[in-house]
């Protein structure tokens, strides 16, 4: 049995040395140490050795199970390195690596923020709402009647239970009225809809900032001082205004904004000439009405507070502030564009 279990080691250790993979040394491991092994085939043939030979092949025994176990162990883990070290070959570990390029805020975000941090400065809060909203919030509340055109199938995006996507964010302005007296100073900024043809000035979403100031003694005057000086801050100093008359439902009087400042050229080729940038005006009395019959008090009284309101696209600021000709630019998530920002 001495001679068995010495030729047993001999033949093992031979073939995990020559062991060339790790199924090859998986199988060689089953077949000595496995439970049909040659190994635990000898040991389970100890019961049948002499009492003064069990102490010596016993040991022997162990010490071939030993053996076996380490070359096994050895070998599995040359075979390793032999692995790892083919994985590096032809690669150079002290080379510099490939740099990922950092990316940008969007170019209407970044406006955004600037725009916030301005409004911020006069003191104005930042307000938020949802973007499904009442038929109330969008048009009634902003005494927008029933057969008016904004109120279209055509216009507007609506639900089957009569919610729509908002068309502009007034609704904001609108809700912060329902929760809080006057004095108000917020600006509403985000997503609004309009089912329009989609082309280099429209999109079917676009980013809106609105503003609202409600107190007592709320003048034009204010109204045009805060725009100019917003404006002036993303324009430059020597921006000139138009206030044009015009008409919104929810404003008395209305005005739309003009500008023309040097940052936009003195050539033919659009410079010098008067660019539209904003709607606002004074708020009617009647969304005031509107807002206290619903909150069921007056503290929106028409008598003693006035206010104003404004809203401009923050995607058409966008294009006029960096010669973008295509608002389409701006949602094609170009790298050749955005990396421009
Ligand atoms: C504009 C232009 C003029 C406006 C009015 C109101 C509210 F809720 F106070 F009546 N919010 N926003 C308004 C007024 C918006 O955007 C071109």
């Amino acid at each position: 049995m001495d001679a068995q279990l010495d030729t047993l080691r001999t033949e093992a250790l031979a073939a995990i040395t020559a062991a060339a993979d790790e199924t090859a040394l998986e199988q060689l491991r089953v077949r000595f140490l496995g439970q049909s092994g040659t190994i635990t085939a000898v040991s389970k043939g100890m019961k049948d050795v002499s009492k003064e030979d069990k102490p010596r092949l016993g040991k022997l025994l162990n010490d071939v199970r030993t053996a076996v176990t380490a070359a096994l162990d050895a070998r599995k883990a040359a075979l390793q390195g032999d692995a790892d070290a083919a994985a590096f070959a032809g690669i150079d570990v002290t080379l510099p690596g490939t740099a990922s390029k950092l990316g940008t805020l969007h170019p209407i975000t970044q406006l955004l923020d600037r725009t916030i941090a301005i409004f911020r400065r006069m003191g104005f809060a930042l307000a938020d709402g949802p973007d499904i909203e009442t038929e109330w919030h969008c048009f009634d509340a902003l005494n927008t009647p029933p057969d008016h055109p904004a109120r279209n199938e055509q216009d507007t995006f609506y639900f089957a239970d009569g919610r729509l996507l908002r068309t502009h964010t007034s609704t904001v302005q609108i809700r912060t009225m329902e929760k809080t007296a006057p004095p108000i100073r917020i600006i509403a900024p985000g997503a609004a809809y309009r089912r329009d043809e989609i082309d280099a000035t429209h999109l079917a979403q676009f980013t809106q900032m609105e503003g609202l100031y409600v107190a007592e003694g709320v003048s034009v005057a204010d109204l045009k001082g805060t725009l100019e000086f917003f404006f002036r801050e993303l324009f430059g100093n020597d921006a000139q205004f138009r206030f044009r008359p015009h008409f919104f439902p929810f404003t008395e009087p209305s005005y739309e904004v003009d500008i023309k400042a040097a940052v936009l050229g003195t050539g033919s080729a659009g410079g010098g000439k008067w660019l539209e940038i904003a709607g606002c005006g004074m708020v009617d009395p009647a969304v005031f009405e509107q807002i206290n019959t619903k909150r069921g008090d007056t503290a929106f009284d028409p008598e003693k507070f006035t206010g104003f309101a404004f809203g401009f696209g923050l995607d058409r600021l966008a294009m006029i502030l960096s010669g973008t000709p295509d608002i389409r630019y701006f949602t094609d998530n170009d790298q050749r564009f955005l990396a421009q920002f």
